[in-house]
């Protein structure tokens, strides 16, 4: 039987069989018990694949038991960071639901620091953010292509968490403004390395991604290769590992530009190859980062994060941003 969130029995009497479950496999497979409980879990959902063949998990709804993940971070005092960059345009349009919905739904009941980096500070939002979470701002000068604004980001959050990052916080996650939160967003989803498969992908061919196809590039990966298409809109892990990852793609960036060639999709090809090469820990599921202009899916059970509508006319005017 497997345990699942929500049964019919009384809430003392399901933690403790799921304690005892917990025990036994732990025993069993010598793992610890939120590994042994993924291990075991992974069979929740059949219908999709929930483990890479390097043996990650794959995250989708009923393959956590939240309560023993709660149980076991309860004796660490856990922080999680999250940085959003907000510049121009996105300041106004995005920043605010971005705050106030990760307030209600990130890691709720854990320690959070958002760090905001933004070109105008004076245009913050003012919000009431719950008593477990904080805030540093950090004013960042505009680049004046959409391109840099974005590739930029690599850079920047490297900086910060030599500067700051690194000492504060024991997990980390990177995300892209123009998304809300909709549904718990928790620490089923913390790991060393953590990557998102992109929602229009994660059913696709490998020869149908969207990877940087040009030889030339840093972000170059051949048809017949790599695993997944990962998202560039969320990426986390430990903060050594997200510094690695940062410093890497900021590196191909770099040495493109150097070329004058850029990748097709900018940071998102190069944290793909980034990827390719040092194999995410953990995958999360288009649950948690859906866009809902594919439609309805039977994969999809409980989105935590979607795509906000985009008016390409407004926010992209022209190749610059104001
Ligand atoms: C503006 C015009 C075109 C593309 C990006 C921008 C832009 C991005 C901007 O003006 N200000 C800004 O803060 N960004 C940051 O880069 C946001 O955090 C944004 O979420 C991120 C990536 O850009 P997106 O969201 O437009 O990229 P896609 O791949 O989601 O379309
Ligand atoms: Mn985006």
């Amino acid at each position: 039987e497997v345990p699942q969130g929500g049964s019919h029995h009384g809430k003392n009497e399901h933690s403790g069989r799921l304690a005892k479950l917990g025990k036994r496999l732990t025993q069993e497979s010598g793992l610890s018990t939120w590994h042994a409980f993924s291990v075991f879990l992974y069979r929740a959902r059949l219908e999709v694949s929930t483990l890479t063949y390097w043996s990650a998990p794959i995250v989708w709804e009923g393959t956590f038991e939240r309560s023993v993940l709660e149980d076991y971070y309860s004796k660490r005092k856990i922080t999680i960071g999250l940085t959003v960059f907000a510049i121009g345009k996105y300041l106004d349009k995005y920043l605010k639901t971005f705050l106030t919905s990760a307030d209600t739904f990130f890691m709720v009941g854990h320690k959070v620091i958002f760090y905001i980096m933004v070109d105008d500070p004076s245009k913050v939002p003012l919000i009431k953010l719950g008593p477990l979470r904080t805030f540093k701002l950090f004013q960042v000068t505009k680049e004046s292509r959409w391109q840099d604004i974005s590739m930029m980001r690599m850079k920047m959050i490297g900086e910060l968490i030599e500067s700051h990052i690194k000492y504060e916080v024991d997990f980390l996650f990177c995300m892209d403004v123009d998304q809300v939160f909709q549904g718990d967003y928790g620490l089923e989803t913390l790991d060393e390395s953590v990557a998102q498969l992109q929602a229009w992908f994660y059913n696709a061919d490998k020869e149908d991604f969207t990877y940087e196809r040009h030889p030339q590039s840093a972000a170059y990966i051949p048809y017949q290769q790599g695993d997944y298409y990962y998202h560039g809109a969320v990426f986390g892990g430990t903060p050594p590992r997200v510094l690695n990852l940062t410093k890497e793609c900021y590196e191909g960036i770099r040495r493109d530009k150097e070329k004058n060639i850029e990748a097709l999709w900018h940071d998102e090809s190069n944290l793909n190859k980034y990827f390719f090469f040092n194999k995410p820990t953990k995958l999360l599921s288009p649950e948690y980062c859906w866009d809902y202009k594919i439609g309805r899916s039977a994969d999809v059970k409980d989105v935590k994060l979607s795509w906000m509508p985009k008016e390409y006319e407004v926010v992209r005017s022209g190749s610059n941003v104001e």
